[in-house]
C-alpha cells in the first residue's frame, strides 16, 4: 500500500507579503504531510499558482521547500486556468521548481506515467475536452489508475455551487474517466470540498488548499489516497491554511457596536490563521462616532487573527431625532423597554426600522 497526496488551488500568491507567507506556510505544511507520511508522490492539481508571474516569481520559495523532499516521493504538476493568466508563450518547465520537467504537464491534452504502484493520467486544463475517446494509453493492468484534472466534472453541478470564478472552466464528461479506466480522479478548480463515486470512479476535490477570497467557508483540505490491491482516501485538514469566518454586527442608532468583550470570547474559538469578515449595518444619528467605534473593534481584532475584512453598510440620519414626529416615537419607543433581556435586540430593531420610516415620510413632505 502507498500513500499519495492530492492537493488542489493552493493559489501561491506574491500579491502581497501576508499573502505570500501565508500561501507558502500551507505548502510548508503539505511538505511536514508528506515527510511524516512517507508519501510516494504529491500531486498538485492546478492553480498551484495565483499567476504565471506568480510561479516565475515565487519558484525559489517553491523549489527550497520541494528540496526536502524524500527521493523517493515524486511531484506531478499540472497546469490549471490560473497558471494561464499571463502566460504569454512561455512554459512552466521552462522555471526551475525543482520539479522533473517532465513531470510538469501543461499545453497537451495529456500525459500517462507508469508509477511505482499505480498508474497517473495527468490532464492539464483545457478549453476543451471532446477528444478524449481518442486518446490511446495502455491497456489497463492490475494497477489503480489516479487521474489528475483542473475543471469542472459537469456530473457534479448541484445548484449553486459554482461561482463565476469556476463556471469560467470548460466542463469534461465523467464518461471520460469511465472509458479511461480511472479508479480516482485527483480534481482541482473547485474551491468547495466535495467528492462523490460515480460507477468505479472516485470523483475528488479537495477544494481550495487555502483560504483565497471571501466566503470559503470550513476547513481547507488535502486529500491522502491509499493505493493498493484496493484505493481508499481521507481528507486530511490543513491547519495552517485556517478558515474563513463572517459575523455581522449591529450598529444601533447611537453607533455603538456589540461589545469587544463578546467577539473577544468568540476568537476563543478561531485560529490565529483564520481571515474574518465583519460586517456591519445599522442606521446611526452620527456616522463619525459609529466609524470611530467600528474602527477600534477592528484594529482590536486584529490581534486575533491573519487577517480582518471590514464591510459597512451604515446610513446616516443626522438630526431626525430632533423632528417633532421622531421625537414622539422616541419617547414612545424607549417608554416600551422590554424586562426580558432576549428581548432587548428586538426593541432596539424597531427603533432602527422606525426612524428608517420617520425619515422617508420626513423626505417626502420636503
Ligand atoms: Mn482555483
Amino acid at each position: 500500500m502507498i500513500t499519495l497526496l492530492h492537493c488542489a488551488d493552493l493559489h501561491l500568491s506574491g500579491r502581497s507579503d501576508d499573502e505570500m507567507r501565508y500561501s507558502l506556510s500551507v505548502l510548508d505544511e503539505i511538505i511536514r504531510l508528506a515527510e511524516a507520511r512517507d508519501l510516494r508522490a504529491i500531486l498538485f492539481c492546478g492553480d498551484t499558482f495565483d499567476s504565471f508571474n506568480d510561479a516565475a516569481m515565487m519558484r525559489n520559495e517553491f523549489r527550497n521547500r520541494i528540496a526536502i523532499l524524500p527521493k523517493s516521493c515524486d511531484v506531478f504538476l499540472i497546469a490549471g486556468n490560473h497558471e494561464d493568466i499571463g502566460r504569454k508563450d512561455r512554459a512552466l518547465a521552462a522555471y526551475d521548481f525543482g520539479i522533473a520537467p517532465d513531470h510538469i504537464i501543461e499545453g497537451v491534452p495529456f500525459k500517462y506515467f507508469t508509477c511505482e504502484g499505480f498508474d497517473l493520467l495527468a490532464i492539464p486544463h483545457s478549453h476543451e475536452y471532446r477528444d478524449y475517446a481518442e486518446w490511446r494509453m495502455p491497456e489497463k493492468g492490475l494497477r489503480k489508475r489516479i487521474a489528475m484534472a483542473h475543471g469542472i466534472v459537469t456530473d457534479m453541478v448541484f445548484a449553486g455551487i459554482f461561482d463565476s470564478e469556476e463556471s469560467s472552466a470548460s466542463a469534461m464528461d465523467v464518461d471520460l474517466f469511465h472509458k479511461l479506466g480511472v479508479d480516482y480522479a485527483a480534481m482541482g478548480h473547485i474551491h468547495a470540498a466535495r467528492s462523490r463515486k460515480f460507477g468505479a470512479v472516485d470523483i475528488v476535490y479537495p477544494g481550495s488548499a487555502r483560504v483565497w477570497r471571501k466566503n470559503e467557508f470550513g476547513p481547507r483540505y488535502v486529500s491522502l489516497v491509499h493505493c493498493g490491491d484496493t484505493l481508499t482516501y481521507e481528507l486530511q485538514p490543513l491547519e495552517s491554511a485556517g478558515e474563513f469566518r463572517s459575523i455581522h454586527l449591529f450598529v444601533d442608532f447611537d453607533g455603538n457596536v456589540e461589545t469587544l468583550q463578546e467577539l473577544q470570547d468568540l476568537a476563543k474559538g478561531w485560529s490565529p490563521n483564520d481571515r474574518v469578515l465583519l460586517s456591519f449595518s445599522g442606521i446611526v444619528e452620527d456616522e463619525v462616532i459609529a466609524r470611530g467605534n467600528i474602527q477600534h473593534l477592528v484594529e482590536e481584532m486584529q490581534k486575533y487573527v491573519r487577517v480582518v475584512d471590514c464591510e459597512e453598510h451604515v446610513e446616516v440620519v443626522s438630526g431626525i431625532a430632533s423632528q417633532l414626529l421622531a421625537k414622539k416615537f422616541l419617547k414612545r419607543w424607549s417608554e416600551k423597554k422590554p424586562e426580558e433581556p432576549e428581548k432587548v435586540e428586538v426593541w432596539k430593531r424597531a427603533r432602527e426600522i422606525g426612524l428608517m420610516k420617520m425619515r422617508d415620510i420626513i423626505e417626502a413632505r420636503r
